[in-house]
């Protein structure tokens, strides 16, 4: 039983926490005495807000009685425990998945009935925590969701950020954006533990000692310091009544902090410095795979790592356990190299305040880690000048420069004075300023390298970091991407799951893999009308939703063809929208009819990073071609452009369902992944694509009748690249190409100015560094079989339900097996 005692003598002092009854009488007495009693109203008088929070309050209720038995029963077993560092979790609305995974979702919708109140209303009105960019951070949401359903022990560590991923605005076409206030009409699903503060250093500098015992030691006297207060998110399993916990720390000042440091006895000035303290959780950095190595950053992305080990060493791991097993108890998982700083950070806290000698540091720190690359783009992968690293973690420089010797020490001896290669290979960048090299850094530190998908990996290990495959056998490996069919299916689709739950029954939603069993029901007519009509509905409530959203109404009889991802060039939505322009063209131009044209909505979204000049320029361009397409009467209808703004999880939960066709369309070699892409196609949506990240893996499972492959291969781009790329070219000889491009040139789309997307049409014809003109005529072609395809319905959705079936594959369950297998090695303690 779980007792919490302290002495008590009171019976139900001594008694185990309980749930409250799972019936409707019972969620009827929670909900209310959560809306008198913690929100301090009466039913009549109460908002929706207010309704909404009891209702979060109340599913807490009935999820606490497991979390608090489960944190008690892993402090008792101290099994190993994944950490999992991110810097972004991408949740998505809370209320849905916690009402599913504690099987309330019936209960709370006839206790609420019983109310006068609806369930639906009050889903509606959640704010997202946008914690996260993209992919990335919705890998994190979809991990951590994995790992509490498989009963593995884990804790989330991250940001909690004031702010999260600006809320995008279309102003003219244009991008603005505004803040993300998600916080302001409370939080109600996190637990903040003000009192569980850990105090997180910055600054000052460092000096030799010689300790007690004779040896010369050297130690950090910091600048400044920065209390992180740990709120703590339950994260509960599907039906199986685990709930783990997601920790985010938020930045508050210390009082020191103004005291000791900053003081100037100018009052103003203390509470200035405080303002500066509690910037570090203020937002979320915008910035998609183009780090701007900017010192907040660094300051965010320390702060957390410093909190989580520190929290992991004095609150999870346990008094007396002998630091040399450290490695049994705990894997610390870094996703991408922005939680990198932790490696020195633990090295400084077993040197430092352990009293470890290094050698001893240095065997544990390297079993402690294992690092998950996400990208292939060179200006991805995150440097930082020795100066600024050194002015901000001093200590933190010393211990890296002394990994850096010892390694480059190993690495001649292993393969001689070859300076070409030490150079290549130091954690230490020397142009174009001195610079510490994170996923050098994480390579060298980490037990296992990862990639995220077959491809990526393979070009990771030839590409990216050859001289350290060959250098670390066997450290180099690969872990496909997953997304979790709980959200992507069984809540955004939940027509589609109740199909697939009356041909198979219900274990799908935690072993994919029997999806396969849909195989047989692609061939049965009654089966494939049944889907056919899920799909139709999906669009029609799509429909609603971007009706009251945005205005756009989603005719039934479109093909709905649908591109959304963050905005990128290496992406491609430039070929998306010249695919239009050409669509467009023909018909306006009088070369072709327009009953002759398939009918189909196009659907963007996309958020571009602020300072990212170019893609902005895109999204004004999609806007402004959407608009003309819509209006002109001469298209009759049958092509129609939407672009939603601010594209987010909520959003996604209702678009990919209604998808007939999946855009995943970028330049071969540079999509590391894609996660998108699964969810798409798990939905029963096809694939044009081009063989790139998991697209790859995706064809390789669907079969190549059911996907649209177009585009160079990736050995095709490098050796045109060697070639010499010629964009102008591409233009010069395809006829269709040059009518598109001189039409966007024309001011066809911004009222006659020729200007304003003049840089959109130079880069293509002079630069065009993702090759969009190379693949131009290849993604046309298989647009024309799609359009065929298209024409023939039964066998369209034929494919669409062979793609699901065959995709079970893509469970981010799926993938952390993958994890535990070949990294964690941490069973599930049920
Ligand atoms: C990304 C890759 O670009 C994707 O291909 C990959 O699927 C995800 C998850 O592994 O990681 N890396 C990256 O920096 N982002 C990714 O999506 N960007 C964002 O999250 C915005």
């Amino acid at each position: 039983p779980i007792v919490h005692a302290l002495g008590a003598t009171h019976p139900l002092a001594l008694a185990p926490v309980t749930a409250p009854p799972a019936s409707v009488d019972g969620f009827v007495r929670e909900f209310l005495h959560n809306l008198n009693f913690e929100l301090g109203v009466s039913l009549s008088a109460s908002s929706v807000n207010d309704r909404y929070l009891a209702l979060a309050q109340t599913v807490r209720d009935y999820l606490m009685a497991r979390w608090l038995d489960d944190q008690r029963r892993l402090s008792e077993i101290k099994p190993k425990t994944v950490c999992y560092l991110s810097a972004e979790y991408l949740l998505g609305r809370q209320l849905d998945n916690n009402l599913l995974a504690a099987r309330l979702t019936d209960v709370a919708t006839e206790a609420l009935a019983a109310c006068g109140v609806s369930l639906e209303e009050l889903r509606e009105i959640e704010v997202e925590p946008g914690l996260g960019n993209g992919g990335l951070g919705r890998l994190a949401a979809c991990f951590i969701d994995s790992l509490a359903t498989m009963s593995v022990p884990s804790i989330g560590y991250g940001i909690r950020y004031e702010y999260g991923i600006f809320r995008q605005t279309f102003v003219d076409g244009q991008q603005v954006e505004q803040p993300d206030s998600w916080l302001r009409l409370g939080s109600p699903w996190e637990f903040p533990h003000p009192e569980a503060a850990q105090t997180i250093s910055f600054g000052g500098h460092t000096e030799k000692y010689v300790d007690d015992d004779g040896v010369e030691r050297s130690r950090w006297i910091p600048g400044w310091n920065v209390l992180a207060v740990p709120y703590n998110y339950m994260v509960p399993g599907y039906h199986n009544g685990r709930v783990n916990t997601l920790r985010l720390w938020r930045a508050v000042a210390t009082s020191s902090f103004d005291l000791r440091v900053f003081n100037s006895g100018d009052y103003e000035e203390a509470v200035r410095a405080q303002t500066y303290a509690e910037n570090i959780s203020k937002v979320l950095y915008p910035e998609d795979s183009t780090p701007q190595g900017k010192e907040l950053r660094l300051q965010q992305q320390y702060f957390f790592v410093a909190a989580s080990i520190s929290d992991f060493l004095e609150n999870v791991l346990g008094d007396g356990v002998e630091l040399e097993k450290l490695p049994s108890r705990v894997i610390f998982q870094l996703n991408d190299t922005h939680p990198v700083i932790a490696v020195p950070e633990l090295m400084r806290v077993l040197l430092d305040e352990r009293r470890l000698d290094w050698d001893d540091a240095w065997a544990i720190t390297q079993q402690c880690f294992a690092y998950t690359c996400h990208t292939l783009l060179p200006e991805a992968l995150e440097v930082w000048s020795v100066d600024l690293l050194g002015r901000l973690l001093p200590r933190h420089l010393e211990i890296i420069y002394r990994i850096n010797e010892e390694f480059l020490e190993a690495v001649r001896e292993r393969f001689g004075d070859d300076e070409m290669r030490i150079r290549n290979m130091s954690i230490i960048g020397e142009h174009p300023y001195r610079s510490v090299r994170m996923a050098y850094l994480a390579t060298v530190a980490g037990a296992k390298v990862n990639g995220v998908a077959e491809l990526h990996s393979q070009l990771l290990r030839d590409k990216v970091l050859p001289d350290f495959d060959e250098f670390y056998p066997g450290k180099f490996t690969n872990v496909t991407n997953g997304v979790t069919p709980r959200r992507f299916i069984r809540l955004a689709n939940p027509d589609l799951a109740s199909l697939i739950t009356e041909a198979l029954g219900a274990g799908w939603t935690i072993d994919l893999e029997r999806l396969r069993g849909l195989e047989a029901y692609a061939e049965d007519p009654e089966f494939r009308a049944k889907f056919a009509a899920v799909k139709a509905s999906n669009k029609r409530r799509l429909s609603d939703v971007l009706h009251v959203r945005d205005g756009f109404d989603v005719s039934e009889d479109h093909m709905l063809d649908v591109m959304v991802k963050r905005l990128h060039e290496y992406k491609r939505q430039m070929l998306k929208v010249l695919h239009i322009v050409t669509e467009y063209e023909g018909i306006a131009s009088g070369r072709v009819a327009a009953s002759a044209v398939q009918p189909r909505t196009f659907v963007f979204g996309a958020k571009a990073a602020p300072g990212y000049i170019m893609a902005k320029r895109i999204i004004h361009l999609i806007n402004a071609v959407g608009k003309v397409v819509n209006e002109d009467p001469r298209v009759e209808g049958r092509l129609k452009v939407l672009f939603p703004p601010n594209y987010n999880v909520t959003l996604a939960e209702r678009l990919i369902p209604a998808a007939d066709l999946s855009e995943q369309i970028s330049l071969a070699g540079k999509e590391a992944s894609g996660t998108g892409n699964m969810k798409f196609a798990l939905n029963g949506a096809l694939t044009v694509g081009t063989d790139d990240g998991a697209n790859v893996e995706i064809r390789q499972l669907v079969g190549d009748d059911n996907f649209f492959l177009f585009g160079m291969t990736e050995p095709e781009v490098e050796a045109l690249w060697a070639k010499g790329y010629r964009p102008a070219d591409f233009y010069q000889q395809d006829d269709d190409l040059r009518r598109a491009i001189d039409l966007i040139a024309s001011g066809a789309f911004s009222d006659g100015d020729r200007s304003v997307f003049e840089p959109i049409v130079s880069n293509l014809l002079y630069d065009d560094r993702f090759m969009v003109l190379a693949d131009y005529s290849s993604y046309i072609a298989a647009q024309a079989q799609v359009d065929a395809a298209y024409a023939d319905q039964d066998a369209w959705t034929r494919s669409a339900i062979l793609n699901i079936a065959r995709c079970g594959f893509f469970s981010s369950d799926r993938s952390m097996r993958d994890y535990i297998d070949r990294i964690w090695h941490t069973p599930p303690v049920l």
